[in-house]
């Protein structure tokens, strides 16, 4: 209850901030885009994991309001940056089970990005496996963020129960293979299997496919040699403050 009560004040006390994680083309190193990830660092709690405040706002309800801010944070960074010289071209931004059940999802993107003036194509929306599956009109919420003109990427992917019929009836364009499936790389046979099995499924698909978790350079070797040049994880980088973003990639002053 207290953590929930400081939740709610957490926005307007500026508590809150957005880390960004890049993700790069691994032949290159080009940055290809970067996850925006929430921060909560609390004067009476310290840093809290978003993996405790996340589930308690959506329980609570906050996760609305919370929601937005990081949209609308995640969108002004973007423009922020391309006036300073960087122009990632993408950002990606989780949605939690209850903002996408709710509906209306898609309204609000258009409103932010109207706002902002980001390009709806430098947006791409996470959703997990797991929400889309339980999710009674995820397709109408799908096609609805389609039509303004976001990217769509599965999240967590491999990790529910997905029926491929029902893949192929989502307009989306990313699927991010789960970073419990790239942990083991190359030690376990079975993760090798189902990371390539991700990938050629994409491939047939026509769908972009991401690694995430990719900690180490056998594992990104493992990926190239399957055919997915695209990865997320800490050996290309942590999640960043925003400075660090622009100090890294940016163009030199
Ligand atoms: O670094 P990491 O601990 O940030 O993230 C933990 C979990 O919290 C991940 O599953 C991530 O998807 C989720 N998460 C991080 N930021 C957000 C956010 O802005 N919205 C939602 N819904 N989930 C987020
Ligand atoms: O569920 P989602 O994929 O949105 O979560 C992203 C989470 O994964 C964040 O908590 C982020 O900090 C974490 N993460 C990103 N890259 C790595 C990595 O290489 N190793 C580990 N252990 N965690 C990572
Ligand atoms: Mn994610
Ligand atoms: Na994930």
């Amino acid at each position: 209850l207290r953590m929930e009560a400081l939740l709610r004040r957490a926005i307007d006390k500026d508590e809150i901030h957005l880390a960004y994680q890049p993700q790069v083309e691994i032949d290159s190193g080009r940055l290809i885009g970067v996850e925006a990830l929430l921060r909560w660092n609390s004067p009476e709690l310290g840093q809290v994991a978003p993996s405790s405040f996340i589930p308690l706002a959506e329980d609570t309800g906050f996760i609305g309001q919370l929601g937005q801010w990081v949209l609308q944070e995640a969108c002004r960074q973007m423009v922020a940056w391309e006036a300073r010289g960087l122009a990632v071209p993408k950002i990606a931004v989780n949605l939690s089970v209850r903002q996408f059940e709710r509906g209306g999802m898609a309204a609000a993107v258009a409103g932010v990005l109207q706002d902002t003036g980001l390009a709806p194509q430098r947006l791409q929306l996470e959703v997990t496996e797991s929400v889309i599956m339980n999710t009674g009109d995820a397709l109408q919420y799908v096609n609805d963020l389609h039509a303004v003109g976001v990217c769509l990427a599965i999240d967590d992917f491999g990790t529910g129960y997905s029926s491929l019929a029902y893949l192929k009836q989502l307009p989306v364009q990313t699927l991010k293979i789960d970073r419990s499936f790239i942990k083991d790389i190359p030690q376990d046979p079975d993760d090798e299997a189902i990371a390539i099995a991700i990938i050629q499924l994409g491939k047939s698909m026509n769908l972009s496919v991401i690694a995430e978790g990719v900690e180490r350079e056998d594992q990104a070797a493992f990926l190239l040699r399957h055919g997915c040049n695209l990865a997320q994880g800490y050996l290309y980088g942590k999640p960043l403050a925003h400075g660090e973003i622009l100090a890294r990639w940016g163009v030199e002053q």
